[in-house]
């Protein structure tokens, strides 16, 4: 009997800032209900999933910024989300801006949860490639402030036993690093959880605006295949006060396939039930790690941060 999960991807449309948590949670728990009704038991929602995307505004007001921050998980917010989770029996993924204090000092993640089906979060990853910029571009049409807004995460990519299966997660950028993959590939994940919040404008070079759907997707896939994984991605997109972010939130299968994807830039469900069986056959052939890896001539990948031409 084929090993099965019946997952989803709830894509959020756009989040204004005028928007406030209470009326974004009754949109995630909407969105919830219908997965549920399509059969989903584990739900993936986006990157900073409670707010705006926030790191597009220069904010000098650390007051200000953060009151784009949660402090506990679940919260007064929340809390229903939590509730109504444990009542239908189905677990989530959900993006926020974390506020915590680590010995005594203020930290601030772009985090994501994964919470089980009785509403107990079992995971946590906090973003580690940080895109964007860390000073003001005043020319700029819109922001990209992560480096300015979050501390680099320190809980590395992991994976955890949830769903009766092997979940692993990131965030947004770092799918477009193949390192992100492997960590997760080499402890085994059959599934690979991510939001994204990907602007559709390039602000440091022109670029053909099809570019970010098709970076966005190819990234994906190629984590998915090269990894022999299920990746679940969930946009928030849609203009958000205007400021456009693309949409294509997808289901991949481990054949690097795209098995299910949004059609719009609004909340939108997509459902799959994952085969977990199906990535078997190549982590058996190509892509058995311990037959065909040669480590021994990988050292540059952790030993060199920047590219670095000696010949
Ligand atoms: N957003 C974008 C992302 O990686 C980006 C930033 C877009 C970086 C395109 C490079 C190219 O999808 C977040 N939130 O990481």
């Amino acid at each position: 009997m084929a090993h099965r999960l019946n997952a989803a991807v709830a894509q959020l449309g756009p989040i204004h800032l005028a928007d406030s948590r209470t009326s974004v949670v009754r949109r995630l728990m909407a969105l919830l209900r219908e997965a549920h009704g399509r059969g989903a038991r584990f739900v993936v929602f986006p990157e900073l999933a409670l707010t705006t995307f926030f790191p597009r505004w220069w904010m000098t007001d650390q007051a200000e910024i953060d009151r784009f921050f949660e402090r506990e998980m679940p919260n007064i917010e929340t809390r229903p989300l939590f509730d109504l989770a444990r009542e239908l029996g189905v677990g989530f993924y959900l993006g926020y801006a974390e506020l915590t204090e680590e010995n005594g000092v203020v930290r601030h993640y772009n985090t994501a949860i994964l919470v089980e089906r009785d509403g107990r979060i079992v995971g946590r990853y906090r973003k580690i490639h940080l895109p964007g910029h860390a000073e003001h571009l005043p020319d700029a049409p819109f922001q990209h402030l992560e480096k300015r807004y979050f501390d680099i995460g320190n809980l590395g990519f992991k994976v955890w036993r949830a769903y009766d299966a092997v979940v692993g997660m990131c965030i947004c950028n770092d799918r477009r690093w193949p390192e992100t993959w492997r960590v997760m590939g080499l402890q085994g994940a059959e599934i690979m959880a991510l939001g994204y919040n990907t602007p559709i404008l390039n602000i440091h070079h022109r670029e053909p605006e099809h570019l970010r759907m098709f970076h966005h997707l190819l990234s994906l896939q190629a984590g998915a295949y090269q990894n022999a994984a299920w990746v679940l991605a969930a946009a928030k997109c849609g203009a958000e006060d205007g400021f456009g972010m693309v949409g294509g939130s997808a289901i991949v299968a481990p054949t690097g396939e795209i098995a299910a994807q949004a059609l719009s830039e609004d909340n939108e469900v997509i459902a799959v039930s994952l085969d977990l069986d199906l990535g078997d056959y190549l982590r058996r052939t190509v892509f058995n790690f311990a037959k065909h890896r040669r480590i021994e001539h990988y050292g540059l990948i952790t030993e060199r941060t920047g590219a670095r031409t000696e010949v």
